[in-house]
């Protein structure tokens, strides 16, 4: 089907399910904006038509008709365009893959998820459907929001078939350790898939490491600085914690009929006579619903002065009832309910009041607004809204938050009671916490979670979203415009050439030769000397090869070149006429004793791969290592020697094939301090292939031009593809 043709720049949001719900009543089609959740974050959009919806409805049309006039009208009236699905694809995309592999390994209960291939496959095809029916919708200049766990080939498909658009994907719950995420069978496909965006947001920044870090160890895209390149193409990955729609809420607080519900169920569960503690979640395994009664009824047999004084609301929404662990779920809850109310109720009192339905929002507000304590207990979960829902409702300030610090939300608001949820005795401890507490502390912590959700409402969220995606694409554009063409050459050769004075720092391997199987087979070939002499032979030019190699190699390799030499990032430099090597500063190598064992175990174990000691380095090299186990081994020493030494001055980096650990007060950028500031220089040129050159562009006086040789993030404002055009642009700058 195509759809008429926007002019304005649009955001298409493209999740599980639409924003509208259909029910049919009496033979009657019934279609309502259901508000709440992601859609309301759209709002402002909205208004200015400037959205647009993609998603499953939630409903299967008896037939063709039905179905025509069902997307019309949401068309028309919601700005919503529909993927139908059939119940088998719900059955096997949604309830099966969706929420019987990935919701709960995602959420660390390994053992609950089943790996079924055909549900597998229904749900790459259903995310094939959901790209079909957004290629019919989708035009130049839009941009593609898409969320969540159920579609996370699909930005992958949309890259496929446009490399050109726009896409940002967000996951609404936890990303799991890399060591939990590789239990999936088809986790290479997924990764992949996601990587097709331009954007990808988790809630916290811990989801968003593991996400890197199994993208390094599982594909072998390293990252920096919150981004990985893929063929050329930079994907940025970040942490945008979800809000709430404060104002909403405060909209909704003076609005009089919730004024008026909240005195009548003020009344209803007493408020004058019972401490009320509140729980709202969808029944689901990981919101530690059984944790929470236990804890309850814990609390209960140590404070029997409380019996009579305290009352637990338990809302708990029906949610994926066709989900065989759900049903079971429900039993223990409503048993656990059953044997606390029956061990400790008395006439007239019922320690738990369990409700098991949804409400409106507007009749949720009011529980908020009169609970004393909520209690958010999760055993993971991505954010939890529930908890700030609960503070927003809070305008007086008072009320307590016992908050489970597996709850993404738990990195924001701080000042609620954190526990650990498994731990029975902590929480039944909290509870008591919670009633005994100094008001006037209580209120003070109230206050400053309050002010941090009004600083980073839902609408935030939104915009910081949309604009951290525009801005890729405008990095990306950039770097397009960033490969070194004739006239960028132009510019660089005539600065050469009216300069009397010309600093030229040039990085070795991976600049000047390309890389080899063994370091010590990348000696410089005939032409590359010759050509090195010619450059340091011009009287105006001061040539400085700067490298990570040892000393002895750089000297004997380099020896007849008139230039000077910078070895092991910067430890060592030879300052050209003089023959002398001097070292930097004084270093120790103290921490070498600690590190070798480690070094030695993966040399050891990984056939082809060896150890390099320097001075003051040590190297560990796979390149002649079968290359799939040197990839999975490297990713592994490079993220556990990230941990390891961290908070310590040494640094671990992972070069071509290489994984080096060196000082960090040693980089290319201190070890050319003293050429930058022995004269005024009116021509610098710096080129370097890998991060650790980065040191040294950073340095560069702005007036200096800096090349990156390959591609990738970098400060260089030009990039060349190979060490053979690096080359051939030399031979030309000497001739
Ligand atoms: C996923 C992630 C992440 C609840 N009962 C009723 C009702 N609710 C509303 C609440 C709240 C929402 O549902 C629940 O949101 P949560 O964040 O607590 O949890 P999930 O549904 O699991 O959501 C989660 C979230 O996505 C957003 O990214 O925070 O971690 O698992 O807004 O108010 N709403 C109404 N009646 C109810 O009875 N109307």
């Amino acid at each position: 089907m195509k759809y008429e043709k926007m002019q304005k720049e649009r955001i298409v949001v493209v999740s599980n399910r639409l924003p509208v719900s259909i029910r049919r009543k009496h033979k009657i089609l019934k279609i309502q904006s259901s508000p709440g959740g992601v859609a309301t974050a759209f709002q402002s959009f909205q208004k200015e038509g400037k959205v647009a919806f993609v998603g499953w409805p939630g409903f299967i049309p008896e037939n063709q008709e039905e179905k025509r006039t069902i997307e019309e009208i949401l068309i028309r009236d919601h700005n919503s365009y529909p993927v139908f699905l059939s119940s088998k694809e719900i059955d096997k995309y949604y309830f099966g893959f969706s929420n019987r592999a990935i919701w709960p390994l995602f959420h660390y209960f390994t053992s609950m998820s089943e790996f079924d291939l055909s549900e597998w496959k229904t749900y790459q095809e259903v995310n094939e459907k959901f790209f079909q029916k957004l290629s019919e919708v989708i035009q130049p200049h839009d941009i593609i929001w898409i969320h969540d766990y159920h579609l996370m080939l699909l930005p992958g498909l949309v890259r496929q078939h446009d490399p050109e658009s726009t896409v940002g994907f967000f996951l609404h719950i936890p990303f799991p350790s890399s060591e939990i995420f590789r239990v999936l069978p088809w986790r290479k496909e997924v990764l992949k898939g996601l990587l097709g965006a331009d954007l990808i947001g988790f809630h916290t920044y811990e989801y968003a490491r593991h996400f890197m870090s199994s993208v390094l160890r599982l594909l072998g895209y390293e990252h920096e600085f919150g981004s990985v390149t893929i063929d050329q193409r930079t994907v940025r990955v970040g942490n945008f914690p979800m809000g709430i729609d404060v104002n909403r809420v405060e909209k909704l607080l003076a609005k009089k009929s919730v004024m008026m519900n909240t005195a009548e169920l003020s009344v209803n569960i007493q408020t004058s006579r019972y401490k009320i503690f509140l729980s709202v979640d969808r029944l689901d395994y990981t919101k530690g619903i059984p944790e929470r009664l236990k804890a309850f009824e814990l609390f209960l047999e140590q404070n029997p002065e409380q019996h009579g004084h305290v009352v637990m609301i338990m809302i708990c929404v029906p949610s994926r009832t066709m989900v065989k662990d759900y049903l079971l779920l429900r039993h223990e809850v409503e048993r656990l309910v059953g044997r606390i109310n029956g061990r400790f109720g008395l006439h007239g009192w019922i320690p738990v009041h369990y409700m098991y339905r949804s409400f409106p929002f507007e009749k949720l507000l009011p529980y908020y607004v009169l609970a004393d304590v909520a209690v958010v207990t999760p055993i993971r979960d991505g954010m939890n809204l529930v908890a700030k829902e609960y503070v927003a409702a809070k305008k007086d300030e008072t009320g307590v938050l016992i908050l489970s610090e597996a709850a993404g939300a738990a990195t924001e608001l701080g000042e609620a009671i954190l526990v650990n949820v498994n731990h029975t005795e902590e929480l039944a401890k909290a509870f008591e916490i919670a009633l005994e507490g100094d008001e006037a502390e209580q209120k003070k912590r109230m206050k400053s979670m309050r002010k941090r959700i009004h600083d980073y409402p839902l609408h935030y969220w939104t915009s910081n979203f949309i604009e951290s995606l525009k801005s890729v694409k405008r990095l990306q554009d950039e770097k397009k415009r960033k490969k070194l063409d004739m006239a960028g050459e132009d510019k660089i050769f005539s600065a050469f050439k009216s300069a009397k004075n010309r600093l030229l720092l040039l990085d070795y391997d991976g600049t000047l030769v390309p890389f080899a199987q063994r370091p010590e087979l990348a000696a410089p070939d005939d032409s590359l000397i010759a050509l090195l002499k010619g450059l340091a032979g011009n009287t105006g030019n001061t040539l400085v090869i700067i490298s990570g190699r040892d000393k002895e190699t750089l000297q004997e390799w380099l020896n007849d070149v008139p230039c000077s030499l910078i070895a092991e990032h910067g430890a060592w430099i030879r300052k050209y006429p003089r023959k002398k090597w001097k070292m930097e500063r004084p270093l120790s190598n103290e921490w070498k004793k600690e590190l070798y064992p480690i070094f030695k175990q993966y040399e050891v174990t990984v056939p082809g791969s060896f150890l390099e000691e320097k001075d003051y380095g040590l190297a560990w090299h796979y390149r002649k290592a079968n290359p799939e186990l040197g990839q999975i081994r490297s990713r592994e020493l490079f993220d556990y020697l990230n941990e390891f030494l961290a908070n310590t001055d040494l640094q671990v980096m992972h070069g071509n094939k290489i994984i080096e650990v060196r000082f960090m007060a040693v980089n290319k950028g201190r070890a050319l301090e003293s050429f930058l500031m022995q004269r005024e220089w009116p021509f610098i040129l710096a080129v370097g292939d890998d991060w650790t050159d980065e040191d040294m562009f950073k340095v560069l006086p702005p007036s200096s031009f800096a090349l990156k040789i390959g591609h990738g993030e970098s400060l260089a404002p030009y990039y060349l593809d190979s060490v053979k055009s690096f080359r051939d642009f030399l031979e030309k700058l000497s001739s």
